[in-house]
């Protein structure tokens, strides 16, 4: 595995503004990449490469940094691989990603679809550095995942609070408007920076291609920064499309499970050493930790 070279310099953004239709912010020298390695919907006796144990979990995270993730988004499993929001997991996760890693730790609030809500608001209670926050209800193949308006309100508001830099998390154009709602009413987010992670390609989302990428971006907020992530085999078309954009990446086997046609994943890293080499092509290459923390406005180390 190659250690990539960061970019030589991250920008930091002004607060964001709401108008919806001005450009989102160009993207500085580098591309952030965030790994999201194990998610709550695909189960380890089908994918045996997926972290689900806290060493697995470190393993992987120390493998992506190396190969140019910055931030990790984090979703655990019990003892028996199975999605859990167990705060005293979810503490001793953060603890231990911090102890082995510099990436930013990014906890997943929207959990599993079986989760509520009362659970998921209780996710900040472990002290992550980010959050993701999801900004409305989507079809999620046979299932439903449920933000309402109410729960979008009190979780940001409680990032606020608690000092939790919060990724936008949008599945579809409608959630963008959401998001505008939520920064008019209450305001930029801690760290004053609005960035935003698209979601595509998930069933019963937005679909994951170029054409649909160009109208979300064109709808975020001003100042806005973005990453996209495709679901399955939406990843790489996303990808080269986000690149092309001026967007950032996320990948991991939250979000697809195979390499190429009939080949799984290995592993998390081999996701982010494709994505950090097409960004170094772009000649766009991985933010370091420090620089993606500086982005993004992520305070110091707690
Ligand atoms: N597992 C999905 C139902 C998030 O992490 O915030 C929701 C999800 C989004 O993965
Ligand atoms: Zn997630």
């Amino acid at each position: 595995m190659t250690n990539h070279t960061p970019a030589a310099g991250a920008a930091t953004g002004p607060a964001a503004g709401t108008a919806p239709g001005a450009a989102a912010k160009p993207t500085g020298p580098g591309t952030l990449i965030t790994v999201a390695p194990t998610g709550a919907e695909s189960q380890k006796s089908a994918v045996p490469a997926l972290p689900v144990t806290l060493d697995e979990l470190v393993t992987t995270a120390k493998e992506c940094q190396a190969a140019g993730a910055a931030v990790i988004h984090v979703h655990i499993r019990d003892d028996r691989a199975q999605p859990t929001l167990d705060l005293a997991r979810l503490s001793d996760t953060v603890a231990a990603l911090r102890e082995s890693t510099d990436l930013i730790v990014q906890l997943s609030t929207g959990g599993a679809v079986s989760d509520g809500f009362e659970a998921r608001l209780a996710v900040l209670d472990a002290g992550p550095d980010a959050c993701s926050l999801t900004c409305g209800t989507v079809n999620f193949g046979d299932e439903v995942f449920s933000n309402p308006w109410p729960f979008i309100r009190d979780l940001y508001a409680r990032t606020k609070e608690r000092g939790v830099v919060p990724e936008f998390e949008l599945f579809d154009l409608g959630h963008i408007a959401t998001l505008h709602r939520l920064l008019g009413d209450l305001g930029a987010p801690h760290g004053g920076h609005v960035h935003c992670d698209l979601v595509m390609g998930v069933p019963g989302g937005m679909p994951g291609n170029a054409a649909t990428l160009v109208q979300a971006v064109s709808a975020l907020p001003a100042g806005a920064t973005w990453s996209a992530t495709g679901i399955g085999r939406t990843s790489l078309p996303v990808i080269f499309a986000a690149l092309s954009a001026g967007g950032h990446l996320r990948v991991g086997m939250e979000d697809t499970v195979s390499f190429a046609r009939g080949r799984p994943v290995a592993g998390n890293a081999e996701l982010v050493e494709r994505a950090a080499a097409l960004a170094e092509l772009a000649q766009r290459p991985p933010l370091r930790p420090d620089q993606a923390r500086a982005l993004l406005g992520v305070n110091g180390r707690r």
